[in-house]
């Protein structure tokens, strides 16, 4: 009879604090889950959601959540992203207007800010898309290669050498598992929590080929426990990037500005958002 139907739930700022809260409170749950918290994991699922994206075709990018099927889900770059997408799944359970997409780039947002990192303004609006939306493999960067392949992939996403560099100071963050990507260890002495400290290292210690049957990776010459993968060496080895390797090394501000930024660019690529939804920064939890 031309009765408006009833309006479908509309979630606020408030709805989405709340699913920020719950992560939150669940990131440090399991004592013996790595160095202590899920924090880093879930960065790099938002990460790979959203690195897929390629600006000439408009495919791939966190709109979707294609990684939720195979063959996505099997790409070798993902190996070990099912612990961060089942950490989430309670939380989808508890929120079930949420979308996958949303859900997993939020909890990067959470990660980000929970482990002491700068502000990430968030805004929702993805919706998930079926199998026939996963992206070839192929698209992320492998970690055995070099600037050339760094450019490739990146400028593919649409970011330029400064954004680049900027982005790979989350290895600040989590560590390497051998049954994951091969390779072994952290890139820094405090995994959990976001500085400049990747930057540092990479510029004041001295690194050198780790001898094992693993992938070739660096380790520092004084402790031996922290590594350097080879595409993070070629920051430091390529004149350009290492310009912005050394700006971000001597000034923490800068790094979390750049940053922030940065990330938002990431975590926005290809993603549909209704006019005028503006983007929100939740409130932490400390
Ligand atoms: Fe990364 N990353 N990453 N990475 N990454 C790995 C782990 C993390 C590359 C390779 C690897 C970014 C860019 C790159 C994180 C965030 C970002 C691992 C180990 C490899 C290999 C995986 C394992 O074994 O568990 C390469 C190559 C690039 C090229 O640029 C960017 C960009 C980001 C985010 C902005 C985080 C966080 C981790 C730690 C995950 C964990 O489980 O601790």
């Amino acid at each position: 009879n031309g009765a408006a139907a009833p309006s479908a739930f509309a979630p606020k700022f408030e709805d989405y604090q709340a699913v920020y809260n719950e992560i939150a409170s669940r990131l440090e749950e399991k004592e013996d889950y790595d160095d202590g918290s899920y924090g880093p994991v879930l960065v790099r699922l938002a990460w790979h959601a959203s690195g897929t994206y390629d600006k000439e075709t408009g495919t791939g990018g966190s709109n979707g959540a294609t990684m939720r099927f195979a063959p996505e889900s099997e790409h070798g770059a993902n190996a070990g992203l099912k612990v961060a997408r089942d950490f989430l799944e309670p939380v989808k359970a508890k929120f079930p207007w949420i979308t996958y997409s949303d859900l997993w780039i939020l909890a990067g947002v959470c990660a980000i800010q929970e482990m002491l990192g700068p502000a990430i303004p968030y805004r929702p609006g993805r919706s998930d898309r079926d199998v026939s939306a996963c992206t070839p493999d192929g698209r992320l960067p492998d970690a055995a290669q070099a600037q050339d392949h760094l450019r490739n992939i990146f400028y593919r996403m649409g970011f330029n050498d400064q954004e680049i560099v900027a982005l790979a100071g989350a290895h600040a963050l989590g560590r390497c598992h051998s049954n994951r990507s091969g390779y072994e260890g952290p890139w820094t002495f405090s995994p959990t929590v976001l500085t400049n400290d990747f930057f540092k290292l990479l510029t004041e210690e001295k690194w050198q080929w780790k001898k094992w049957n693993g992938p070739k990776q660096y380790e520092d010459k004084k402790t031996k426990t922290l590594m350097m993968l080879p595409a993070d060496m070629a920051l430091v080895q390529d004149k350009k990037f290492n310009e912005w390797v050394k700006k971000y090394a001597a000034d923490n501000d800068l790094f979390f500005k750049d940053f922030s930024a940065v990330i938002v660019k990431l975590f926005e690529l290809g993603v549909p958002f209704k006019e005028g939804q503006e983007r929100w920064v939740f409130k932490t939890s400390a």
